[in-house]
């Protein structure tokens, strides 16, 4: 039997999307909260696992206790999706997994990250910057009422990486989106954030 997967983070977007992904996936894993208020992504011991101080963090083992270590949070949700099983990004034909990850993909580069670029334009105090790269996250996310036409989930009839990226996000900005307009997307929210697997995924570093 493999060791359980150690997930090092803190209650941040790119930890919850792998916390969301390991219950989705069903496989077992412990947490060690960072609290990066006092820094403790600096310390010499989770340097030594990450040294760039940023969250999250894996530690793999195999079966002999041998670590193997990720710290990038789309390369650990797309090393559990090897892992499990069709459950994250189906097998059932090439089509469908180039399309689940072409999904992921819009969520992950061009949503989330002009996400983080406002967060530090806002520390900067640029707030017309901020507030023109928020407005293109909010118009993004309601560009996905396009994917939900025929398909219930953000790339086909599945729940898949790209649902796990897309509800992060949706969730963190609810309050400024049209979900009068975007009834497809509504839907699809109350959906997915009621599973089982990513109501736990959210609790995972408390809040
Ligand atoms: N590329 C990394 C980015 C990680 C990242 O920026 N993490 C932030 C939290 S969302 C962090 O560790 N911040 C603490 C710090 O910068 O000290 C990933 O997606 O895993």
């Amino acid at each position: 039997m493999s060791l359980p997967l150690e997930l090092y983070g803190a209650h941040t977007g790119n930890c919850i999307r792998v916390a969301i992904a390991l219950e989705e996936a069903k496989i077992p894993y412990i947490v060690h909260q960072l609290d990066l208020k006092i820094l403790e992504q600096q310390s010499p011991t989770y340097l030594s696992l990450n040294p760039l101080g940023k969250v999250p963090t894996v530690v793999d083992r195999n079966t002999a206790g041998q670590p193997f270590i990720l710290s990038q949070s789309n390369a650990i949700m797309l090393h559990v999706a090897d892992r499990a099983q069709g459950r994250l990004l189906p097998r059932t034909s090439e089509q469908t997994r180039s399309l689940a990850l072409e999904r992921f993909f819009y969520f992950v580069v061009d949503v989330i990250a002009p996400s983080h670029a406002g967060f530090f334009l806002a520390r900067e105090h640029d707030l017309a910057g901020q507030n023109l790269l928020n407005a293109q996250v909010i118009e993004r996310i309601q560009f996905a009422e396009t994917f939900l036409v025929s398909e219930p989930y953000m790339a086909g009839s599945t729940f898949s990486l790209a649902d796990i990226a897309a509800l992060t996000i949706a969730a963190s900005v609810q309050n400024e989106i049209s979900w009068n307009t975007h009834p497809r997307l509504r839907q699809w929210f109350e959906t997915v954030v009621n599973r089982p697997a990513v109501l736990r995924g959210f609790g995972a570093f408390g809040h």
